[in-house]
């Protein structure tokens, strides 16, 4: 193992800055805020803070949109204040890697600025400028230059009146898509990542990186049912250079350089051979890529039109996976980042009652596959998602698009609320909840997005007091995958594929092997163990130590084993079993 790389066995935690701690009152939260919040992160056992974007950004898309690559939007602070993080992860024992946003810049980037200044500015080709289609006035209804949508509502191509042509924005119209085409735009972004690295940052996480090789014909998408808009996806997701690219971006900027990092890229629509191929060691791409397909499978017709998981498709999709990865390449594992909507939420019981165990059991199932798990901001806590009322409680530019588009196109605004409330943005971006009081820790102002009124009984504070509550419970799991070599290493093997409520599964290295057991539903189950398993040791489980209220007594600490071939999993339950 001495030869295996270290994000293997690392666990990595998301922070929002926007919403994480706010040190000076605007509402906002910040990188000193971060700082003051280190040892959160340091007493979970966490090894890799992942920052998501700080740089200076006119925050359309709460900075996803950089207006410049090398500096600190005022916002989240200073370099000094950057600096100062860094260092104090550093003498944590932990490391830091920033969010690379390079398939897009925001349109108030200089670099934008002279693109878009004249036709035969230098930097005209560093982004995509077409004419019209042939034959249709320029502007003019229905004339863009092909039928793609864009991921945030609308046509994937905004027009510039002063040019007369249509610039390129998979994203919002204030994400203007660089063109990777052009090795000048490839030289510039080497040159800022080595920028970041010689400040002692330890990787990057690569915003939809997958996206960055268009078929430069751009040709039209199909048009599905009902849809406005052509689905371009099929000619710029893993597109025709994409490999060539990341290649050499490994070569640029981290080859010969001391040191040990972590690069992970975020793959809407990535298959699982493509995966393979982007986290092959021998290629030198990419350590990790974030995968979409578990949390695609409880949409509907689109993201907005949620419907009920079924538990078999998430094993089979997850299961698919950790088979596909076996031999080469690796996962990353994740329910939550700030795209999604929270996982006690989504899948499991946000109630009073089953809060805690619905989520102790979500975490115990994700942490025991085999990959290195992220956790996201409040994750630790069961935070869940918020209480929306109306479309006026929604901040982030893809719901309010989406919002506009659907409603005024005619649906149901009920309806549409129904798919903002499930799987909105916002959802995982109020604030972390430190403690219960008025703006649960996170401000002394007026937060920008309001907290979440569970706070009052679901906040950090409350959760560092009580041995039973998920924070602890993260603790462990992230502990355990410090210490048992099977829970990084061992093989991956998927029991009771067909079954609708229990996600098991075995996982075997050297003579050790862990069975995992989760009760995807509210109510008790009876389980069939595998061949001898009987009295095997409980290394975890997420009961409360003392015992269910109406359970008989039982001794604290872990409880015995199974006692005979078929045991009954409590509501939510999830059990890590041992036998060597
Ligand atoms: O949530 C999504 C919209 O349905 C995803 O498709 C999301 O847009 C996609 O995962 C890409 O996300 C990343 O790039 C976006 C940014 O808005 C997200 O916050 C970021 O994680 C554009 O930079």
């Amino acid at each position: 193992d001495v030869d295996e790389p270290w994000w293997k066995s690392a666990v990595v935690y998301q922070v929002y800055p926007r919403s994480f701690a706010d040190s000076d009152g605007d509402g906002i939260g910040d990188l000193r805020g971060i700082t003051a919040h280190l040892d959160h992160l340091a007493d979970l056992g966490v090894d890799v803070l992942w920052l998501s974007p700080v740089y200076p950004s006119p925050q359309d898309d709460n900075g996803y949109d950089i207006s410049d690559y090398q500096d600190v939007d005022p916002l989240f602070g200073t370099l000094d204040d950057f600096d100062e993080l860094l260092a104090a992860v550093h003498a944590r024992g932990m490391r830091m890697i920033m969010d690379l946003v390079v398939n897009h810049t925001s349109d108030e980037h200089p670099w934008f600025a002279a693109s878009r200044s004249g036709r035969d500015d230098p930097r005209r080709d560093w982004y995509w400028w077409r004419p019209a289609r042939e034959g249709m006035e320029p502007g003019a209804p229905g004339a863009e230059p092909n039928n793609w949508g864009s991921f945030f509502s609308g046509s994937a191509w905004e027009f510039d009146a002063a040019t007369g042509e249509y610039y390129l924005h998979l994203f919002s119209r204030k994400q203007p898509d660089l063109n990777w085409e052009n090795p000048q735009v490839r030289k510039a972004v080497h040159a800022m990542m080595r920028w970041w690295l010689d400040r002692g940052v330890d990787g990057f996480r690569m915003d939809v990186v997958n996206l960055l090789s268009k078929d430069p014909a751009l040709p039209d998408g199909i048009v599905h049912e009902d849809r406005r808009y052509g689905d371009g996806s099929p000619h710029y997701t893993c597109g025709p250079r994409i490999h060539e690219y990341l290649r050499e971006m490994r070569r640029e900027v981290f080859a010969g350089r001391a040191g040990t990092f972590l690069t992970v890229g975020e793959m809407p629509g990535v298959t699982v051979d493509e995966a393979r191929l982007f986290t092959d060691p021998a290629r030198g791409e990419v350590d990790m890529v974030f995968q979409f397909e578990h949390v695609g499978l409880d949409h509907g017709d689109g993201k907005f039109d949620p419907r009920p998981l079924r538990l078999t498709d998430l094993k089979a999709s997850l299961g698919r996976w950790q088979t596909g990865l076996r031999e080469t390449g690796w996962n990353s594992l994740y329910w939550n980042n700030h795209d999604q909507p929270r996982v006690v939420s989504r899948f499991g019981d946000d109630g009073e009652r089953y809060r805690t165990r619905s989520a102790t059991m979500l975490a115990t199932v994700l942490h025991l596959h085999r990959g290195t798990p992220y956790v996201y901001q409040g994750e630790e806590l069961g935070m869940a998602n918020a209480p929306f009322a109306s479309v006026e409680d929604f901040r982030d530019i893809e719901s309010l698009n989406h919002w506009a588009e659907a409603v005024g196109g005619g649906a149901d605004p009920r309806e549409v609320l129904r798919g903002l409330r499930a799987t909105g943005r916002d959802n995982a971006r109020t604030p972390m909840q430190w403690d219960a009081s008025e703006h649960a820790g996170f401000t002394t102002g007026t937060p920008w997005i309001p907290v979440n009124p569970d706070h009052r009984w679901v906040n950090a504070a409350a959760a560092r007091a009580d041995p039973g509550s998920v924070l602890h419970h993260y603790r462990r799991l992230i502990a355990l995958r410090h210490t048992e070599p099977a829970v990084v290493h061992g093989d991956f093997h998927m029991l009771l594929a067909d079954d609708e409520r229990v996600y098991a599964f075995l996982r075997r290295y050297r003579d050790t092997e862990l069975l995992v057991l989760g009760n995807f539903t509210g109510e008790a189950v009876p389980v069939e163990l595998p061949e001898g398993w009987r009295g095997a040791e409980l290394l975890l489980g997420n009961l409360p130590p003392g015992g269910l209220p109406d359970d008989g007594p039982r001794t604290a600490g872990p409880r015995p084993g199974p006692p005979g071939d078929r045991v009954v999993l409590e509501p939510w339950e999830a059990r890590v079993h041992r036998r060597a």
